[in-house]
């Protein structure tokens, strides 16, 4: 019998600063209630998704900040709505969000993602691993990239989930850029990838046409599906959130590296896939058979060096 796992992407349009989680909650509950009239087990919303996108600001107060942009509980009593109609569905989903914890008397800031089953548990949790951007304040510049400042590196590493008669992994935005992160999870098994994102149309380090930005978008997803044997799906935060704009073409992509659906709008919408999870299996088993193909003992560099250093051997 094959495998098959009605997933989506909902994908969210702009969120602006005057937007409450409230208002937030209404939004991905109504995303959730398409996902369920059109028969969908398992949803992928965006990175970040109950505020805006807040690194692109400076603030000076912290304090203001977690209170007004982090979570520190989940579910708490605003999101707990989701949770519940999720459970009523038997909808497992994917949340992004920042989170603020305690750990021995020192708070912590992390962009997490969490993974939540149909039963309305917290099944795992990931921590972003690559934080694009700086954390000094750039003036001058036409908006910020301040995740280096609002958040730490995550510290749970790439771990997989056995959910939903599957094996997920889970990633956030920036690193779909990295091809070691999703490396990480299928040598664990991943065969469902779900990943997050907010992507300004505009790039704040140097000039690059938007139309550029998306096909490297779409290039990356494509290519780390297929090299990596499984399913992904991105979903992005997207529209001009209080005139910034972010990209939308949230997708799914098929271990083949075909894109089986995609959005169109850059608004709050809902494309789903009926997968079958064993075309992930049929390719691990051949082309991308780790086991026999791979070759760690020449791998030892992709671990021992960070930055490039230019080392040719006919000197
Ligand atoms: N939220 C992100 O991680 N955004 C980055 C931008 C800054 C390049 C991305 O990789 O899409």
């Amino acid at each position: 019998m094959t495998r098959k796992l009605h997933l989506a992407a909902a994908q969210l349009g702009a969120v602006n600063l005057s937007d409450s989680r409230e208002d937030m909650v209404a939004r991905l509950r109504e995303l959730l209630r398409q996902a369920h009239a059109r028969g969908v087990r398992f949803v992928v919303f965006p990175e970040l998704a109950l505020t805006t996108f807040f690194p692109r600001y400076w603030f000076d107060n912290q304090a203001e900040t977690d209170a007004r942009f982090y979570e520190r509980s989940m579910p708490s009593p605003a999101t707990m709505p989701l949770f519940d109609d999720a459970r009523r569905y038997g909808i497992g989903f994917y949340l992004g969000y920042a989170e603020l914890v305690e750990e021995q008397g020192q708070l912590r800031r992390f962009n997490t993602a969490i993974l939540v089953s149909p039963q309305g548990e917290i099944v795992g949790k990931y921590r972003k691993v690559h934080l694009p951007g700086h954390a000094e304040h750039k003036p001058q510049a036409a908006f910020q990239h301040l995740e280096k400042k609002y958040f730490e590196v995550g510290d749970l590493g790439f771990r997989t989930w056995r959910m939903q008669d599957t094996i997920m992994g889970m990633l956030i935005c920036n690193d779909r850029r990295w091809p070691e992160a999703f490396r990480a999870l299928t040598l664990q098994g991943a065969e469902l990838i779900t990943l997050g994102f907010n992507t300004p149309t505009e790039n704040l380090h140097y000039p690059e046409p938007p139309a550029l930005r998306v096909h490297h978008h779409l290039i990356m997803a494509q290519a780390m599906a297929f090299m990596n044997a499984t399913w992904l799906v991105e979903t992005a935060k997207c529209g001009f959130e209080d005139g910034f704009r972010m990209f939308g073409h949230s997708l799914i992509v098929a271990p083949s590296g075909e894109i089986v659906a995609k959005t169109v709008s850059e608004d709050d919408e809902l494309i789903s896939f009926d997968a079958d999870l064993d075309l992930a299996q049929d390719l691990k088993r051949t082309m991308f058979n780790y086991a026999a193909h791979r070759r760690p003992e020449h791998y030892r560099i992709l671990i021992d060096r960070v930055g490039a250093q230019v080392t040719p051997h006919n000197a």
